[in-house]
């Protein structure tokens, strides 16, 4: 029997990894957007002992090798996904696999949604490199949504990272990831005052193009994790049938309220307590 798609309930795959501990990629993917109501599957890039930020001597084990036969297994099951959303890749190789998952096992309109999830606060994660960018760019080139906060977006586009900038200068940046490619964007964490953060809505493949600003409260802490958090609500809501602009707005308040829950507890300084959210989540992916 096959699996293929049936519209009135999105299957969806997602690739990233599995950090044991530590609140990220997918044991955070994976709560969240079944908390959305989508069926989701999964495709582990690698399986790590903890994230990478913070902990020290973490083991990893790339999973690039098994992808082939996982991949001829579905094909040979017929297994379809509506789409396809991926998140911390291991290596370059794993980036280029991706529209391959996609051609084998994507419905005809499968969405690929795509957070580059290799940098942060001005840096690349310590597992990577500028071939992991070039690669990245590459994906992003194909993808219906990419969601970079502005140290991807600065890799993006080869641009220096600057935390001092205008809306016109997020204009420019928003416009040469168009001109590369990309058609939908979310920039998250652009912030004009000290007191507020938000997300830019860039939809840019509409006529004429709709740019949009989300701005919410700004949290000083630095938690981990919240990008991948986003991400996945974003995703989720997306699916369920939100817009874009509905779901960046669910997500950016989600993500908010997972701050504000974990703030005050410096012992939990390796990722948030998403879980004592999702009530909340439920409740506004449900509501109209
Ligand atoms: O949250 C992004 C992420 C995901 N997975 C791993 C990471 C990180 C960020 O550091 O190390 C393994």
């Amino acid at each position: 029997m096959s699996l293929i798609s049936n519209h009135n309930y999105p299957r969806i795959l997602t690739i990233q990894d599995i950090s044991c501990v530590g609140q990220c990629s997918l044991t955070v993917a994976l709560p969240i957007l079944s908390a959305c109501g989508i069926e989701t599957c999964i495709l582990p890039s690698a399986v790590l002992s903890t994230h990478t930020s913070g902990f020290r001597n973490f083991t990893c084990h790339d999973l690039t090798d098994e992808i082939p036969a996982i991949l001829r297994h579905w094909d040979s099951e017929g297994i379809q996904f509506d789409a396809i959303y991926t998140g911390y890749l291991a290596n370059q190789n794993q980036i280029a696999q991706v529209l391959n998952i996609r051609e084998i096992c994507g419905t005809p309109d499968c969405r690929l949604i795509v957070d580059p999830a290799m940098a942060d606060h001005g840096v690349l994660y310590p597992a990577f490199d500028t071939r992991h960018v070039s690669a990245m760019k590459e994906l992003c080139f194909h993808a219906d949504f990419i969601l970079p906060n502005l140290t991807e977006a600065c890799l993006l586009t080869d641009t220096p990272y600057t935390e001092t900038y205008n809306p016109d200068w997020i204009t420019d940046i928003l416009h040469q990831l168009k001109n590369f490619g990309a058609k939908n964007i979310i920039l998250t964490g652009i912030s004009y005052e000290e007191s507020s953060t938000g997300v830019v809505i860039a939809e840019t493949d509409q006529n004429p193009e709709k740019i949009r600003y989300y701005q919410h409260q700004r949290i000083a802490q630095r938690c981990h994790g919240t990008g991948d958090i986003y991400a996945s609500v974003f995703t989720g809501a997306y699916l369920h049938g939100k817009n874009a602009y509905d779901a960046a707005r669910i997500a950016a308040d989600f993500t908010v309220s997972c701050i504000e829950t974990t703030k005050d507890d410096p012992s939990h300084w390796y990722g948030v307590k998403f879980e004592l959210v999702l009530p909340k989540l439920i409740r506004d992916i449900h509501s109209k």
